[in-house]
């Protein structure tokens, strides 16, 4: 089967490695495009960094810190600290050395005309992924959150306010500048048209899969697409399992519940997006009010724990997707 997965960095990666884990374990002739989230990139110090779409490679290549949840295993911090005695980039922010050779090499390429798209694709000569990575949109849409101080409102870069204030700013709202004008990168519309099942993984709703679906044409195909689609909550018993889209999700006026966020995705058949949720168990009772929406949920352990949690939940949101096809 074609499996299209809409993703964002740690939750994203998580789900993706037990995607190509279940589609290896069925032996299919499978195909495995992830859609990545490129909100979170920046420029610091003049490199690009592209927090998500790394996670990701990392996390295929299987050369990530597992502990941390990004950036590379076996990481030093000699040049970090380096910038750092020059008041260079940010006081609270690390860059790994060899994650910094990623930056580099990137930046150079970038300068040398290539898109973001064949950056990726580079990066997919060194490693063999097993799936097909592709960014959102080859423009630069990097989020911008705005937080009020008392009576003033002011805006910064989304990961300033998540390494740095570690998201304890009441965000007023979370916005891609320039979304409006960017087109969906190659491959991205064409892969979801074709696909047999589009996966949602248990990302950040707002600042993770809110990105992608921004981006102008990414929602009208995933619409038109015959391909059932279903999502995993990242939302278990009502919290999150590690980040901060409780506080993004408040921001955007959505609960944090599994149902709430369902609902937020909305029903295929009431011009939404899903036509199936899974939910934990520990949500269970929240699985009336998912079906009464339109949508329908599925009741799954969803703690990705290891490979083999990974891709049993894969398997089970494949399977729900199989009964809409
Ligand atoms: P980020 O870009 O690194 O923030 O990662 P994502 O946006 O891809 O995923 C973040 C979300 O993944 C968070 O809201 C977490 O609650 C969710 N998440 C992380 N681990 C798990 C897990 O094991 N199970 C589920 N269901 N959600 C998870
Ligand atoms: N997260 C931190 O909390 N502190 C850091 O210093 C930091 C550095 C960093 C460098 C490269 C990279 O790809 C990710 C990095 N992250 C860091 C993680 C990142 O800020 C976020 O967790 C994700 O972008 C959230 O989606
Ligand atoms: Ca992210």
């Amino acid at each position: 089967p074609r499996v299209v997965v809409l993703a964002g960095g740690v939750g994203g990666s998580k789900f993706s490695l037990g995607v190509r884990e279940a589609l290896r374990r069925r032996g299919a002739d499978a195909n495995l495009t992830i859609i990545a989230n490129t909100g979170d990139d920046l420029w610091l110090t003049g490199v690009r960094l592209q927090p998500d779409v790394d996670s990701l490679v990392y996390a295929l290549a299987g050369v990530n810190d597992t502990e941390r949840g990004w950036g590379r295993a076996g990481e030093s911090e000699r040049v970090s600290a380096e910038l750092h005695q020059w008041d260079a980039g940010w006081p609270w922010f690390t860059l790994g050395d060899l994650d910094l050779g990623l930056h580099l090499a990137r930046t150079g390429w970038l300068r040398d005309g290539a898109t973001p798209s064949e950056v990726i694709g580079r990066m997919a000569k060194r490693w063999p992924l097993g799936a097909r990575i592709l960014p959102m949109t080859d423009a630069e849409v990097d989020t911008i959150v705005t937080v009020r101080e008392g009576s003033i409102e002011r805006s910064m870069h989304f990961q300033e306010w998540w390494t740095r204030h570690r998201a304890a700013l009441a965000p007023v709202r979370f916005e891609n500048p320039g979304v409006a004008e960017a087109s969906p990168a190659p491959g991205v519309v064409e892969s979801i048209a074709e696909a047999d099942l589009v996966l949602f993984a248990p990302s950040n709703p707002v600042v993770s899969i809110g990105p992608i679906l921004a981006v102008p044409g990414i929602r009208d195909a995933l619409r038109a697409t015959a391909a059932p689609i279903v999502g995993t909550s990242p939302i278990i018993a009502g919290s999150v399992v590690r980040g901060m889209a409780d506080v993004c999700l408040a921001a955007i006026g959505v609960d944090s519940s599994a149902a709430a966020i369902a609902a937020h995705y909305g029903a295929r058949a009431g011009g939404g997006l899903l036509d199936a949720w899974l939910i934990a168990e520990e949500d269970s009772a929240l699985a009336a009010s998912v079906d009464a929406a339109g949508i329908t949920a599925v009741v799954w352990p969803l703690w990705m724990r290891d490979l083999e949690t990974s891709a049993a939940l894969a398997e089970d949101a494949m399977r729900a997707g199989e009964v809409h096809g």
